[in-house]
C-alpha cells in the first residue's frame, strides 16, 4: 500500500468517526429539543387553564360589580354620588363610565351625548382634570353644595371678546379655587383647572371627536367619558326601554358667543336595533325650552350612519352625505352629531355641522349635550 493510499484511508476513517460523533450529538440534541417541546406543551396547557380560570374570575367579578352598580346616573344620585363621572351598569349592558349631570334641573341626568371641544394640549385619553373620584374626595357633600338657579351653563364661557381670534382673558382663569369656596359648581371648577393647565404655552386649537362613525360604533358607543362621546344606541335602548317608566330628555346648546339654549322633552325613548333604534322624542316642553323643537322632524325616525341607510330620503343617503349618525328623515333639522368646529372656525355654517336649526340655523355650535333620566325620579 502506497503511502498516499494509506494517508487517504486514515483521513477517511477519521472523517467517518467525526461524522458519527456529530450524528450522535445531533440525535441527543433532537431528543433534548423534543423533551423541551413536550415540556412547553404542558406549560401551554397549564397557562391556558390558568387564563380560563382568570377569565371566569373576571367575568364573575364583573357580574357581581354590575349587580351592585347603579343602572344610571339618577340611581347613582339617589345613592349619594354627585361627581360628574360615574360607573353605571345599564340593564343587560356591562359596566361603563359615563358623564353625569347632577346639578342641572334637579340632576340625575345620564349624558347620552357630549359635544365640547377640548384644548389640544389636554388630548383625549390624557385628561389633566381630576377624576370623579378625586372630585368626590376633595369636594363637599351634595347637601352643602350650591345649586344652580340658571337652566344650565354647559361651557361657562362668557361672551367672546371683540376680536374673536384673540384668546379671551376668560380662557386663562385667575384662580383654581376649591369647589368648597365660592368658585361655583364642580363643572366650572373642573373646567377652570383644565383651561388653566391647557392654556399654558398651548395654541388655541381645539380637538373634536369624529362623529362620522359606523353603525357598530354608534351601537356600542365611542369617544371618552371625559371628552366628547356617544353613549351607544344599545345603552340608549336599554335605559329608556327597561321599564314602563317614561324617560325624559334635556338638550343643552351653546354657541361660540357664549349664548345658550335648551330643549326639554317629556318623553324620550329609543327602540332596539332590530327596529333601527327608532327615536321617540315627544312632549316638547315650551316652558322649559328656549331652543325650539329640533327633534319633532326626527320623531319616530330610525337611526342611520354612513354605512346604514335607514332614512326617509329615497335616492339619497343622509348619513353618508352629512358624515354623521342621526335619526335622519329627509334629512335633518337638528344634527347634534354634526362636525365640530375649532375656535378658529367659529361662524362656520352648513348642514354638516353640529347645529340646531330652530335656534341658530345652520351655524356651527360650540357645544351640546343630550341628557336623559327617568321622568319621575325626583
Ligand atoms: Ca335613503
Amino acid at each position: 500500500m502506497s503511502f498516499r493510499l494509506r494517508f487517504f484511508m486514515i483521513g477517511a476513517m477519521t472523517l467517518m468517526s467525526e461524522v458519527q460523533g456529530q450524528r450522535r450529538r445531533c440525535s441527543e440534541e433532537i431528543s433534548d429539543i423534543r423533551k423541551e417541546i413536550s415540556s412547553l406543551g404542558a406549560m401551554q396547557d397549564d397557562l391556558l387553564h390558568a387564563l380560563t380560570d382568570l377569565r371566569l374570575g373576571i367575568e364573575s367579578a364583573v357580574t357581581v360589580a354590575a349587580g351592585s352598580l347603579p343602572e344610571d346616573c339618577s340611581v347613582a344620585k339617589k345613592r349619594g354620588a354627585w361627581g360628574p363621572f360615574q360607573m353605571i351598569a345599564p340593564p343587560g349592558i356591562g359596566p361603563r363610565m359615563v358623564r353625569c349631570d347632577m346639578l342641572t334641573d334637579g340632576g340625575g341626568w345620564t349624558v347620552a351625548l357630549w359635544r365640547e371641544p377640548v384644548m389640544k394640549t389636554a388630548g383625549f385619553g390624557e385628561r389633566d382634570g381630576p377624576s370623579g373620584d378625586t372630585l368626590h374626595r376633595d369636594s363637599p357633600r351634595v347637601s352643602s353644595y350650591p345649586t344652580r338657579s340658571v337652566k344650565h351653563d354647559l361651557s361657562a364661557r362668557p361672551p367672546a371678546e371683540k376680536d374673536p381670534q384673540r384668546p379671551s382673558r376668560n380662557d386663562i382663569l385667575p384662580d383654581e379655587r376649591h369647589p368648597a369656596g365660592d368658585a361655583g359648581d364642580e363643572e366650572t371648577w373642573y373646567r377652570r383647572r383644565r383651561l388653566r393647565r391647557s392654556s399654558q404655552g398651548s395654541s388655541r386649537e381645539l380637538l373634536r371627536e369624529s362623529f362620522n362613525r359606523t353603525w357598530v360604533e354608534y351601537k356600542d358607543g365611542f369617544g371618552h367619558h371625559t371628552g366628547e362621546y356617544w353613549i351607544g344606541n344599545d345603552v340608549l335602548h336599554a335605559l329608556t326601554s327597561a321599564s314602563a317608566e317614561p324617560w325624559e330628555a334635556l338638550i343643552l346648546l351653546n354657541d361660540f358667543r357664549g349664548q345658550n339654549a335648551t330643549a326639554a322633552y317629556g318623553q324620550f325613548r329609543v327602540s332596539d336595533e332590530g327596529s333601527g333604534y327608532r327615536l321617540m322624542a315627544a312632549q316638547y316642553d315650551d316652558k322649559r325650552s328656549t331652543a325650539g323643537d329640533g327633534l319633532a322632524f326626527h320623531h319616530r325616525r330610525s337611526f342611520s350612519t354612513y354605512d346604514r341607510d335607514n332614512d326617509e330620503y329615497h335616492g339619497s343617503h343622509c348619513g353618508l352625505d352629512y358624515g354623521a349618525g342621526w335619526w335622519f328623515h329627509q334629512c335633518h333639522v337638528s344634527l347634534l352629531t354634526g362636525a365640530g368646529t375649532s375656535d378658529a372656525q367659529r361662524g362656520t355654517e352648513g348642514p354638516h355641522t353640529l347645529h340646531w336649526r330652530n335656534w341658530k340655523g345652520e351655524e356651527a355650535l360650540h357645544s351640546a349635550a343630550l341628557l336623559i333620566r327617568p321622568k319621575n325620579q325626583l
